[in-house]
This record gives C-alpha cells, sequence and structure tokens, in this order.
C-alpha cells in the first residue's frame, strides 16, 4: 500500500531506512524480514507486542492493526504480501532507491 500517509515515528522523529514494526509471534513478520535479509537491506524492528504505545502509533499512521507494517523511509508499503508484491513487480528496488538505499 503507497497511502502517501507522512509517517512519524513516535516523538516525530523523521523516518529513515527501512522500518518494520513487528510482533515475536507473527509468521508474516518473519517473511518480511526474510525478505530484507535476503537482498542484504538493513531495517529497525519495532516490537509492538513489548511497546502497546508504539502498537497504537503503527495503527494511527497506517490505518492497520495487523503486522506487520514495513515502511521505507516515510512512504507506508503495506504488509507482507504487499511487501511481496512490491518486490515482485520491482517497485520494491524503485523505492528503496529513492530513500537511498542500494541493493
Ligand atoms: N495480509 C497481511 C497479514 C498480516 C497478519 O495477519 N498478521 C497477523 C500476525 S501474523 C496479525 O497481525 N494478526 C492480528 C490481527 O489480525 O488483529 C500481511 O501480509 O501482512
Amino acid at each position: 500500500m503507497d497511502s502517501g500517509l507522512p509517517a512519524r515515528q513516535k516523538g516525530e522523529a523523521r523516518m529513515t531506512g527501512v522500518v518494520m514494526y513487528t510482533t515475536g509471534i507473527c509468521p508474516f513478520c518473519i517473511m518480511a524480514k526474510r525478505l530484507f535479509d535476503d537482498l542484504g537491506v538493513s531495517y529497525q524492528e519495532i516490537r509492538v507486542d513489548q511497546d502497546p504505545e508504539q502498537r497504537e502509533h503503527m495503527m494511527q499512521i497506517t490505518g492497520r492493526r495487523t503486522v506487520p507494517q514495513v515502511f521505507i523511509g516515510e512512504r507506508h508499503i503495506g504488509g507482507c504480501d504487499e511487501t511481496q508484491e512490491a518486490l515482485q513487480s520491482g517497485q520494491l528496488h524503485t523505492w528503496l532507491k529513492e530513500a537511498g538505499i542500494h541493493v
């Protein structure tokens, strides 16, 4: 999903790189993390199961309650399915490049 929403982490810090909201027990999170691991792209993981405020924040900035929620820079990509679709279409590489992340 490319909502175009301005995404801010808690404290209004500007989001950079790949950021992923996850929980510890979540097959879709594992798949999403593996996708970036396979690309050799590092990411920041925000564990919403360990931080209820971050879960609330994730829901506010994405309008979603499921994990994972993936961001590249300030761009909201969506969940695991949408990230995989973007990889297959080639869009993910474009977004990574636009964020200054070279694969
Ligand atoms: N289609 C979504 C599925 C995500 C999903 O169902 N995640 C589960 C955890 S593995 C979840 O957040 N469940 C909580 C809920 O549905 O409220 C994706 O690809 O990200």
